[in-house]
């Protein structure tokens, strides 16, 4: 999936991947304190950049976390570390941590901020499963509560989805199905879920889950392309019974589910309407963004 890159940036300085290293006392490593992001360049130009910039210094600021760049410093170091990586097809992780303090968790003790960003050469996520389908599974692991920790932060704490993976893998699942403290559907672990029915497309609100980028794509979508679109809570039965499942995310994209807890979705292919709404989020990854140079 990921191949070897070059040129790291760490707080405005290139650094080769063997030398790329920070403190063990950046209280990004010790607690996970900080926040991240998951972008994609196509074609030389990044996808919905501000929109990723945005929901990264919203979280900053959910957390008192002052990030050390301005919004257009951040997006200038991105493009300056895609350019200098020479990447026109990327996959862009900017990175803010809460900076090197001591062993007690009082942010106060880190002075400065530290940001990081990591651009990798990246193709598809999930290879020919676009063409067959993925295979989901519920998990016992429940989406933290947003009443606990927002999960519109998305901060650099992911056990959370990475017990949701873990499960998934254990139960022979490409993707997780999390479901929320109330019994609702939450997400994937790295993606938004999206059921079909009836020639309608529904997804859960973002109040226990993250408010995904390329779910706004669909919900975006979904109009220009005359399919209804609902926001409600979800449940086992409305996935079981649905005729087709996909899930979404930037790593992801669009992907389909054909396949959940042993129910074969629809006819066990991807639908026409997932394949429809693939193909036109595909145009818009090809078509727009910042370019980089
Ligand atoms: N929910 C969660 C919990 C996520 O982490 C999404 C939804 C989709 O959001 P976007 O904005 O990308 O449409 C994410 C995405 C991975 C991976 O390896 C995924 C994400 C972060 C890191 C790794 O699949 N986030």
């Amino acid at each position: 999936m990921f191949t070897t890159t070059e040129y790291i940036y760490i707080d405005g300085k290139f650094y080769d991947r063997a030398d790329a290293k920070v403190s063990v006392f950046d209280h990004g490593l010790l607690y996970g304190d900080g926040v991240f992001e998951g972008i994609r360049a196509y074609n030389g130009r990044v996808f919905r950049l501000d929109e990723h910039i945005d929901r990264m210094y919203d979280g900053a600021k959910a957390i008192m976390l002052q990030p050390p760049l301005s919004k257009a410093q951040m997006k200038k170091a991105i493009i300056d570390t895609l350019k200098k990586n020479k990447l026109t097809d990327a996959y862009i992780r900017p990175i803010i941590t809460r900076g090197v303090g001591d062993l007690g968790l009082d942010p106060r003790k880190c002075a400065k901020a530290s940001v990081i960003i990591i651009t990798v050469y990246w193709g598809a996520m999930y290879g020919d499963l676009y063409e067959k389908g993925l295979t989901a599974v519920s998990v016992s692991t429940r989406r933290n509560a947003s009443e606990a920790l927002p999960t519109n932060i998305k901060s650099l704490n992911y056990l959370n989805n990475i017990l949701a993976k873990i499960e998934a893998n254990e139960k022979g699942g490409d993707e997780a199905v999390i479901f929320d403290t109330r019994g609702n559907i939450a997400e994937g672990s790295g993606d938004n879920i999206f059921i079909i029915k009836g020639g309608k497309v529904f997804t859960p609100p973002v109040l226990q889950n993250l408010n995904g980028i390329t779910r706004a794509c669909v919900v975006e979508l979904c109009p220009k392309l005359k399919i209804p679109f609902v926001e409600q809570n979800l449940g086992y039965f409305d996935m079981y019974t649905a005729d087709e499942v996909f899930v979404t995310g930037t790593a992801a994209e669009i992907a389909p589910i054909t396949k959940i807890d042993g129910r074969i979705i629809g006819d066990g292919k991807p639908g026409p309407i997932t394949k429809k709404l693939m193909a036109a989020y595909k145009k818009l990854t090809q078509t727009t963004g910042t370019p980089i140079k």
